[in-house]
């Protein structure tokens, strides 16, 4: 296998309105991020994805962009954003940006121009239909609540919208549009940027037809999936990037590509296909779905989770690369949804992060998870801030389709804002994120949960991030080894191993409270061993092991045959 920086990096990512308050009015900005890197760096990560930081109204979080070369007001100057890419570098540190072309905001010069009249020069630069008998072209509904298609009295037509009717649909079918964001793409490559997240990048395609799409029981709008994810020319587009800008540089690249299989992760992936080098897939997040999609508030089971990953990590194993994360910027916090975020905190933190930071891919760390952050419990919609939640609060309570109490018990276990309270660095007020008020409340329990007090304790979940993250600079085999995994009926053990010529490690994780007993495999069980972390202070070293509640051992075999005995 080709070796690559992006294959042997961590990355980092940066929320940056929950990152640091610089200049305390309430809201994280760019400066706070400079504030930061020697703890990022003191962390020891490669890479960071910001999340976006364009000139953008917010209807979104700046995923609804009305400036590409613009930075967001709140979030500084692009001097700002000069100076954060420049002392991030010095630290050799990289940052990836996160951009979204799948749609702008409706604030965007080129919308505003393109609603104007039908022979605007900008009118096809979205999408646009009549409507049928007075009503929206199709029954589509949106990611974010209510109809895909938004009527504008102007030119009495409706466009298209798969997040919120202030995020138009680019219409990539038009080669002006591609021309613009081959040229934009090229602009922050020029200014030495180290790659691209592209959001919903999957999306960009969309079919010619647009039929009705199928309506889940008890649902008012239709599924329009089948019609926007890898859409039939999403490749081509791709390549065209990847040959424009992409391969014109040193630059990494992940696609956020919702709805992929392994068999879509090769096309959009695959080393010999000249279009991303990684991508996000989501099976693993999206386990948890119900009947009210991913409102719900029950967990998954493990040995679905363990299926899941498992045959990601095989499925790709020499042909694409995975990307790694049990959370982000969309997600609940990890911690609260696959560990316990109580009596085990410490424990769990450390076990997933182990489970995570041993797998072939690269590892994803998302702000807070290295300092054990939870969920956040809120009892009323209004101290959320989350347009997705509001908008499905609305729709489901507001439609008489889930009661209240279960609609927050849903949204206290699965919001985006539970991942997106500010980041808790100490135990002063706000937790050291900012002196103003803060745009979104900062979680009851940053006097015990904080960085400061992480990086003072040398066994905490800092440290131990710390350790795995130098573990992987210092092994080829966590990054390059083959996965297998073990006990795939267990509910209650995670247990892989990675082989990488004659060495191989066994990675054992228990997901539960209890103490569950493990036996090392046979053709391990004389051979020399060593433990290379462990959650716990002490591990067990013989061949019959007790998990306590949480526990995580990675052992490192050497010398062993790998077609059978050692
Ligand atoms: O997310 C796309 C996406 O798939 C989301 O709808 C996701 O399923 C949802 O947030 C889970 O609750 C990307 C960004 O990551 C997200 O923050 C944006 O809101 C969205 O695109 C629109 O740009
Ligand atoms: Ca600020």
């Amino acid at each position: 296998m080709e070796k690559t920086w992006w294959k042997e990096s961590v990355v980092y990512q940066i929320y940056p309105r929950s990152f640091k308050d610089s200049n305390h009015d309430g809201i994280g900005d760019l400066n706070g991020v400079t504030e930061k890197l020697d703890y990022l760096k003191l962390l020891g990560i490669d890479v960071i994805w910001l999340c976006p930081v364009y000139q953008s109204p917010n209807c979104d979080n700046g995923y609804d962009i009305s400036d590409y070369h613009e930075i967001m007001h709140d979030f500084g100057t692009m001097e700002d954003f000069d100076r954060l890419l420049e002392e991030a570098h010095s630290r050799g540190i990289k940052i990836i940006m996160d951009l979204v072309v799948n749609h702008t905001s409706d604030e965007h010069p080129w919308f505003v121009e393109s609603k104007k009249s039908l022979d605007n020069p900008y009118r096809d630069y979205y999408i646009w239909q009549e409507g049928k008998d007075g009503k929206e072209p199709n029954n589509w509904g949106s990611w974010f609540g209510g109809s895909a298609w938004t009527h504008s009295a102007e030119t009495d037509s409706y466009y298209l919208h798969i997040f919120a009717d202030k995020q138009p649909d680019l219409n990539w079918e038009n080669e002006k549009v591609r021309k613009e964001v081959v040229k934009l793409m090229k602009w922050w490559c020029d200014k030495g940027i180290d790659g691209f997240r592209l959001d919903v990048i999957s999306m960009i395609s969309k079919t010619k037809e647009t039929p009705d799409g199928h309506v889940m029981e008890g649902m008012k709008y239709g599924d329009l999936s089948p019609y926007v994810i890898h859409g039939p020319r999403v490749h081509e587009y791709l390549r065209e990037l990847n040959r424009e800008v992409f391969s014109q540089y040193d630059v990494m690249t992940v696609g956020e590509t919702a709805g992929v299989t392994e068999k879509h992760a090769e096309e959009y992936a695959g080393f010999e296909r000249n279009e991303l080098n990684m991508i996000f897939q989501f099976e693993h997040m999206d386990l948890d779905f119900g009947e009210k999609n991913k409102w719900n508030d029950q967990p998954p089971k493990l040995t679905n989770l363990k299926a899941v990953l498992s045959k990601w990590q095989v499925g790709l194993h020499n042909k694409a690369w995975n990307s790694l994360f049990w959370d982000n910027h969309d997600q609940p916090r990890a911690l609260s949804r696959f560990g316990n975020d109580k009596q085990y905190w410490s424990e769990s933190a450390k076990m997933l992060a182990t489970c995570l930071h041993m797998m072939q891919g690269t590892p994803y760390i998302y702000q807070g998870d290295e300092i054990g952050m939870t969920n956040i419990k809120f009892t009323s919609i209004e101290q959320y801030r989350d347009i997705e939640s509001h908008n499905a609060y609305e729709e489901l309570v507001g439609g008489g389709l889930v009661d209240k109490e279960q609609m927050l018990s849903y949204l206290n276990y699965k919001s985006r804002d539970n991942a997106r309270t500010p980041m808790q660095w100490d135990d002063s007020e706000n937790a050291g994120f900012t002196n103003g008020e803060p745009w979104i409340e900062v979680n009851a329990n940053y006097q015990s949960i904080n960085a400061a007090a992480q990086v003072a304790n040398e066994n905490s979940i800092f440290a131990y991030y710390q350790k795995l993250i130098r573990l992987r600079k210092q092994h080829e085999i966590i990054v390059y080894g083959s996965y297998e995994l073990l006990l795939p009926e267990s509910e209650e053990l995670f247990v892989y191993t990675r082989t990488l010529n004659d060495q191989k490690l066994l990675v054992m994780c228990n997901f539960t409270d209890e103490t569950v007993d493990f036996v090392v495999p046979e053709e391990l069980q004389s051979c020399q061993r060593a433990i290379w972390i462990q959650n716990y202070s002490d591990a067990a070293a013989g061949n019959h092991i007790s998990l306590r509640p949480h526990e995580a051992i990675v052992l490192f075999f050497d010398d062993v045959n790998v077609n059978g005995r050692a």
